[in-house]
């Protein structure tokens, strides 16, 4: 990887679509958590190294993964912890524009409800300090926002159904949503293991929320499920994520049907999802002029960040600056929130792009 390059991504401004919480946690932190653990005997520190440090990972080995992250991070005050730190580490990248999902968990052992987890959540991101953060829709909260010079970022969430869940637990996520839209709150998000569950189950939740006004990203097509596929791409969700695994047909409905797609290059081809990257369907997409946009997935699980992933663009597609820089603006199209937030946006990459020139 070019340093110089790298560096320049890094300068770009860039908006992040699609960021799982849980799987964008520090190695560092994640080493430090289960530490503790490992002192209390609740786990074995050596197993979880291991485990933390391996470097390739399938799907289905991804998933096992992330059942031992929530193990270390599932308390209040790790989740309010981690939330600080995955907003501040994107805003080092100089993301300007952050979606961050997540999913609410319950766990009635240590007094946790779908509530309270994304209360802490709220709390870590009112703890950014790093950064000016706006995260509500009304443009009225702020943490200290008024008069400051410093660097802003927008922040919005959404909310993950897990495939493993109910359609009761999947609607509880969906109210719950539409309890904290002036929170930040813009939308819902279908993902887990893609071998795990059937549509069927979450479709009535996804309805709901979508008559109610919230924003839908479905994860589609991670495995050559081509029934699901079309399901999906008939609900009209308004994005989604991946889009590796599609047969022909689901493919033209795809590109018909003008859907966005969030492009996680680094994370499919980890998981084996795709087999090499100048295979991958960014190149059909880009050619296309499909909506897209490039996002890192879980930036701690896959060891990227988002310059990484656009750095990776450039070198692996021949992408110029120009091209880049592009494709980074586009990205404010298909973001989850109103005109304002989206002028304000190209505000900012217009002034940016006098500086990079
Ligand atoms: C599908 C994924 C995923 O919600 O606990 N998740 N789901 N495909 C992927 N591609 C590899 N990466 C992450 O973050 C972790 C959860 O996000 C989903 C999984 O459900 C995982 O448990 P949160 O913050």
């Amino acid at each position: 990887m070019n340093r110089e390059e790298l560096e320049w991504c890094v300068s770009v401004p860039k908006v992040e679509l699609h960021a799982h919480l849980n799987g964008s946690v520090r190695n560092s932190t994640l080493f430090e958590l289960a530490r503790v653990l490992g002192d209390k005997g609740v786990i074995v520190f050596s197993d979880v190294e291991n485990v933390i440090m391996k470097d390739d990972r399938t799907l289905h080995e991804v998933f096992k993964l992330f059942d031992l992250i929530h193990i270390l991070t599932t308390d209040h005050s790790t989740v309010t912890r981690i939330t600080k730190e995955v907003i501040e580490d994107f805003a080092a990248e100089n993301v300007v524009y952050l979606e961050l999902r997540t999913t609410p968990k319950r766990n009635d052992s240590i007094g946790m409800s779908k509530r309270s987890y994304m209360d802490a959540v709220m709390e870590g991101l009112r703890a950014v300090s790093s950064v000016d953060v706006d995260y509500s829709p009304a443009g009225l909260k702020t943490n200290t926002f008024n008069g400051s010079t410093r660097k802003k970022m927008y922040v919005r969430f959404l909310l993950s159904i897990d495939r493993r869940e109910s359609t009761e637990a999947a609607m509880e996520t969906v109210k719950l949503a539409l309890e904290m839209r002036d929170l930040g709150v813009v939308g819902i998000d279908l993902s887990g293991n893609p071998i795990v569950g059937n549509w069927s189950t979450f479709l009535p939740a996804l309805k709901f929320a979508k008559e109610k006004g919230l924003y839908i990203t479905l994860h589609c097509g991670e495995v050559p499920n081509q029934e699901e596929i079309k399901a999906m791409i008939d609900f009209f969700p308004h994005r989604i994520g991946h889009a590796c695994c599609f047969d022909e047909e689901n493919w033209r409905k795809l590109k018909s049907a003008k859907i966005p797609v969030e492009i996680c290059l680094t994370s499919n081809i980890r998981t084996e999802t795709i087999s090499s990257i100048d295979i991958h369907h960014f190149v059909d997409l880009y050619k296309a002029k499909h909506p897209l946009v490039l996002c890192t997935d879980d930036s701690g699980v896959f060891s990227t960040s988002l310059s990484r992933e656009y750095n990776l663009a450039s070198s692996s597609f021949g992408l110029g600056k120009t091209e880049m820089f592009q494709l980074a603006e586009i990205a404010i199209n298909f973001i989850f929130a109103d005109d304002g937030v989206k002028a304000d946006l190209r505000a900012t990459f217009e002034e940016a792009v006098k500086k990079l020139n």
